[in-house]
């Protein structure tokens, strides 16, 4: 999974990569470039994970990870960048998902007021038209395919039926999210790597003044819909504090605790993926699926001798499992249950796979 921040200059990208890494890369002295964005892999925080661990005496915990790559600020509008604002793009077209950081905050270090509206507009609109640009271009090949015979001649018709809709949907300002209903559809915009239907969270990043209290200054804005807020610049300074010195920081700011981590699981939920488990004393692990798979492409995800000897999966929900208390009474309650390859995996499912060699 990797994840693009997306932003105008000075939104407050790298301050929130600097927050979720915890100062894993030194921006400073390495700053993002279009042809060399950031990176760095952050581990979800997952209160269950560490039950787990703490409950079996695990000796390693694994966290699901999620790839962030911190870029250049896109500047629309600005013909002198336009070949940086391509390379920019071309990024993001490669990431499974976007964070939208807007500018939230006015700062001496940055011109102009902050208009979080505005600016997401103006990401909204590249995003369109670079989509939209993309589709007819698309369209035009397609045309001159279809007049001439061929065996791919149907499905460049169907193609050709489907980019109708998505210009449509483009013209009239709507993103392509949601457009697809078939495999075959969702196959076309995967292959033209569509920037409007991706999954996109909004982070609203907010003055310093309201560091403890971001949801307050988010409130502003209710038009833009669900945002993680947070104040980017200082959640940045906290993270990269070792964990002891931290709460005496935060306490003074009013900071009952980190929001960039909120960043991370917003994504994970916008790809729309659910977290199950794997466990024993060595190691606990968090693993994430898309939702909807089932048993044996979890058990892929472990390992692929788990997937290809499958034989069964010995399921129990989290939940019930805290609630039992071990899974010896889990077992005894009737809550740890035998599931074969086609089970759909829930959130939450700590599965022992059984497999052969
Ligand atoms: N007051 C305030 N200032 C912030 C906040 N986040 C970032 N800043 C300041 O805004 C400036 C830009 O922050 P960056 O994180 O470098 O912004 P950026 O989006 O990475 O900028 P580019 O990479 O140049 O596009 C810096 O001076 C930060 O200290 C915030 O939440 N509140
Ligand atoms: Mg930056």
């Amino acid at each position: 999974m990797n994840v693009a921040l997306a932003g105008l200059p000075l939104a407050g990208k790298t301050c929130l990569f600097t927050a979720l890494s915890q100062g894993a890369v030194d921006s400073a002295a390495n700053p993002a470039r279009p042809e060399h964005p950031n990176a760095a892999m952050v581990a979800l925080p997952d209160a269950r994970l560490d039950w787990l661990a703490e409950h079996y005496g695990s000796k390693k915990r694994t966290h699901v990870q999620v790839e962030f790559l911190d870029l250049p600020g896109l500047a629309p509008g600005r013909p002198d960048l336009a070949a940086q604002n391509t390379a920019i793009m071309e990024h993001l077209r490669r990431a499974d998902a976007l964070v939208c950081v807007l500018r939230a905050f006015d700062s001496p270090r940055v011109p102009g007021k902050a208009d979080p509206r505005a600016d997401r507009a103006a990401l909204h609109a590249e995003f369109l038209l670079s989509d939209l640009d993309t589709t007819l271009r698309r369209i035009e090949k397609l045309e001159k395919q279809v007049t001439k015979p061929s065996a791919d001649r149907d499905a460049a018709r169907k193609e050709l039926e489907f980019l109708a809709r998505c210009r449509q949907a483009l013209e009239a300002e709507q993103p392509l999210h949601g457009l697809a209903h078939t495999d075959a559809e969702r196959a076309i915009l995967r292959g033209f790597a569509s920037l409007t239907e991706k999954p996109m969270l909004t982070v609203l990043n907010v003055g310093e003044d309201h560091a403890g209290r971001p949801a307050e200054a988010a409130a502003a804005y209710p038009d833009l819909g669900p945002a993680v807020a947070l104040c980017a610049s200082l959640e940045a300074e906290i993270a990269q504090l070792p964990p002891a010195d931290r709460a005496p920081f935060m306490a003074e700011l009013g900071l009952d605790r980190l929001h960039a981590p909120d960043v991370a699981l917003g994504v994970h939920q916008a790809l729309d993926r659910i977290t199950f488990f794997t466990e024993n004393e060595k190691e606990a692990a968090a693993r994430s699926l898309p939702r909807g798979g089932t048993a044996v492409q979890a058990a892929a995800e472990v390992h692929t001798d788990m997937a290809s000897g499958f034989v069964r999966a010995e399921v129990v929900n989290f939940q019930d499992l805290q609630k039992a208390g071990s899974v010896k009474q889990a077992r005894a309650d009737g809550h740890v249950r035998m599931e074969g390859r086609d089970y759909v995996v829930r959130d939450g499912d700590v599965i022992l796979f059984h497999f052969t060699r």
